[in-house]
C-alpha cells in the first residue's frame, strides 16, 4: 500500500470503529486526519451516524468539514460545554508509552485543548510515526507569541535542544499560527524526558503550548506499509 492508502485506512478504520451516533466529536488536522473526517461525512451522507457535532483542531479542518457539510461547534458552545466523547487525529511521532509529539501542521494548540478534553483520543498513524524517543525524527513545536521569539531561542537551549524558527514555505517569514504565534521547532540529539519537558517548556513568559502529548493514553491505529492494521491501547 502507498502512503496515501495507508493514511486513508486508518483514518476509516478509526471512524468504523470507534464513532457512533450522537456523539461530540474533536476532528484532527493534517493528511491522516482529514480521511477521518471524510469518513464521518459519508456515514452521516448514508444515515449510519446522526447527530454529530464536531469541534475542527485548526482553520484547515474547518474549512474540510464546512465543505463536506459536517455541523461545527467551538468547544465554548453550550452544546459542547468544554467536553468531547472522542477526538481522532494524526501524529508525527508515536513513543512507545503512546507519548505523542504533534504539531506538524502548527495546530498544536487547538489540537491539545481538544483532544486533553475528550473522554477519548484515538491516534491515527503509519508505521513510520512509530519511534523508541520522541525527538528522534520530528524537532517538537513550540507555539510562542511573536514577542517572546528570542528570549525563548536563548532559554530553551538549557534543556539541550536546538530551535529554529518554523518559516512559510509559500509566503517570505516565519509561519504564523491559526492564534497568530509563531512557531520554534526543537530538535534534540538526546532523550529526554517528555512528561517533564511538556511541563517546563509552557512556564516560560510568552510560551503558549508546546508539541509534546503525555497526559492522554490514546489508541494507536498502525497502518503497516504490507497493509496489516495494529492497534495498541
Ligand atoms: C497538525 O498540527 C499535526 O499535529 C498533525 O496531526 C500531525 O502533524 C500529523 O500530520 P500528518 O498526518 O499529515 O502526518
Amino acid at each position: 500500500m502507498d502512503a496515501t492508502e495507508i493514511k486513508q485506512r486508518v483514518g476509516y478504520e478509526a471512524v468504523d470503529r470507534t464513532v457512533r451516533s450522537g456523539m461530540k466529536l474533536g476532528l484532527g488536522t493534517g493528511s491522516t486526519a482529514v480521511h477521518a473526517v471524510r469518513r464521518v461525512a459519508e456515514l452521516m451522507e448514508r444515515g449510519t451516524l446522526t447527530d454529530i457535532l464536531a469541534v475542527p483542531t485548526s482553520f484547515g479542518t474547518r474549512i474540510e468539514c464546512q465543505r463536506l457539510g459536517i455541523p461545527l461547534r467551538d468547544l465554548n458552545d453550550p452544546d459542547i460545554d468544554g467536553h468531547l466523547d472522542l477526538s481522532i487525529d494524526g501524529s508525527d511521532e508515536v513513543d512507545p508509552d503512546r507519548y505523542l509529539t504533534k504539531g506538524g501542521g502548527g495546530a498544536l494548540l487547538i489540537e491539545k485543548l481538544v483532544e486533553y478534553n475528550s473522554d477519548r483520543l484515538v491516534v491515527i498513524v503509519d508505521e513510520s510515526k512509530m519511534v523508541s524517543r520522541l525527538g528522534e525524527r520530528y524537532p517538537i513545536p513550540l507555539e510562542v507569541v511573536p514577542a517572546a521569539r528570542r528570549t525563548l531561542e536563548k532559554a530553551v537551549v538549557r534543556f539541550g535542544a536546538r530551535p529554529e524558527l518554523r518559516m512559510a514555505v509559500k509566503k517570505s517569514g516565519p509561519v504564523y499560527t491559526d492564534q497568530g504565534n509563531v512557531i520554534l521547532d526543537l530538535y534534540f540529539n538526546e532523550a529526554f524526558d517528555p512528561v517533564e519537558l511538556e511541563r517546563e517548556l509552557n512556564l516560560f513568559p510568552g510560551a503558549v503550548e508546546n508539541g509534546i502529548f503525555t497526559k492522554v493514553r490514546p489508541m494507536v491505529i498502525i497502518g503497516h506499509s504490507d497493509g496489516r492494521i495494529e492497534t495498541l491501547e
